[in-house]
């Protein structure tokens, strides 16, 4: 299958995260991207779509505030990389603040998300590369796969969070759903519930969100991704989540993709969106399953075996010296 991979994407490099209590190296480095695209041997660049599919997904003042925001706090005479400290959990409302402290909390949910220098322009050409890969399935390609970096599927229509700042998924989906291509899916298996494109659907009854990964109640990002989370309104059943515990290994992890390919089948889906993190793997520094490399490989088969055209988009993942193994793996299981 095709690969796409946009350069412009490398620019995004805080320095530091807050983990458990300590500042750490940010774990989610140019290098993860940089191996990936080695293992692969190469990709095609972004095409360049515009704001308007961007947009389409986004709240137009949360995308004027992430432009922005690096300025801002560097004109506030701050140095290093814009993070928040003060977050509206009670009654958030759109309030006209203009301090740069109070817009990084109050469009983050988390202090793990970082605004360094090129954070826009890489977010930008992350998702400009997700519209690339789509427009590659939309013109026949049975399957395509996009580097996608920083990822995306924590972000929400107006907040970042978790290394997440545009949702790559989300803005393909929406837009083969504008095509016509629909009815679309998406399955996230990164480590982590996807809650940025989950809350972004929640109430959707034209788009499938279906989410194998760690149960929230022992891991990131805690509040969101629980089995009773099934959709509102006209999104009522349209949300399915699978929490797995810690542990998890491919004979568990396989029963649980099984059910989630015959719900997506099942609805009707026309399109996946895959949101595929390696983060699974055994060795990930952050995450507790168990999967083997060779896994991957059954885990391309087994999704491609739905038998629905399949945009891949890259989410976490941060063993970085089997990243390029584990994402290979993937693409050759397709
Ligand atoms: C992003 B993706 C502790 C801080 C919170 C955030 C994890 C984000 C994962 N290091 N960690 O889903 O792989
Ligand atoms: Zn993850």
């Amino acid at each position: 299958m095709r690969r796409f991979f946009d350069p412009r994407q490398l620019a995004h490099a805080p320095v530091r995260e807050l983990h458990n209590g300590d500042w750490v190296p940010y774990a989610e480095t140019p290098a993860r991207a940089e191996q990936i695209v080695a293992a692969l041997g190469g990709g095609e660049p972004a095409r360049d779509f515009g704001l308007a599919p961007i947009a389409a997904v986004h709240d137009s003042a949360y995308l004027d505030f992430l432009k922005g925001a690096w300025a801002e706090w560097h004109a506030a005479g701050r140095s290093g990389d814009a993070i928040g400290y003060t977050f509206p959990v009670v009654r958030r409302r759109p309030l006209d603040c203009s301090r740069i402290d109070a817009k990084l909390g109050a469009y983050s949910m988390d202090a793990a998300t970082p605004i360094a220098e090129g954070t826009w322009d890489a977010a930008y050409w992350a998702a400009q590369t997700a519209l690339t890969g789509l427009d590659a399935v939309a013109s026949g390609d049975r399957h395509a796969f996009a580097l996608c970096r920083p990822p995306g599927h924590h972000a929400g229509r107006d907040y970042m969070g978790g290394y997440c700042y545009l949702n790559n998924a989300a803005i393909a989906a929406q837009r083969a759903a504008a095509l016509g291509l629909g009815p679309v899916a998406v399955l996230d298996v990164d480590y982590h519930h996807g809650n940025g494109t989950q809350d972004i659907y929640y109430e959707h009854g034209d788009i499938f969100f279906a989410s194998i990964h760690a149960d929230p109640r022992t891991d990131y990002p805690f509040y969101w991704g629980h089995a009773d989370e099934t959709g509102e309104g006209e999104g009522a059943g349209s949300t399915l989540n699978l929490p797995l515990p810690r542990g998890t290994d491919w004979p568990a992890y396989r029963a649980a993709l099984d059910s989630a390919l015959a719900a997506i089948t099942g609805w009707g889906a026309k399109l996946l969106v895959l949101s595929f993190g390696a983060d699974t793997f055994v060795g990930d520094p952050i995450s507790s399953f168990a999967l083997q490399t060779g896994d991957f490989t059954a885990m391309g088969r087994a999704i491609a075996g739905a038998g629905l055209p399949v945009l891949v988009v890259m989410e976490g993942g941060y063993a970085v010296g089997d990243l390029g193994g584990n994402v290979a793996a993937l693409v050759e299981g397709f």
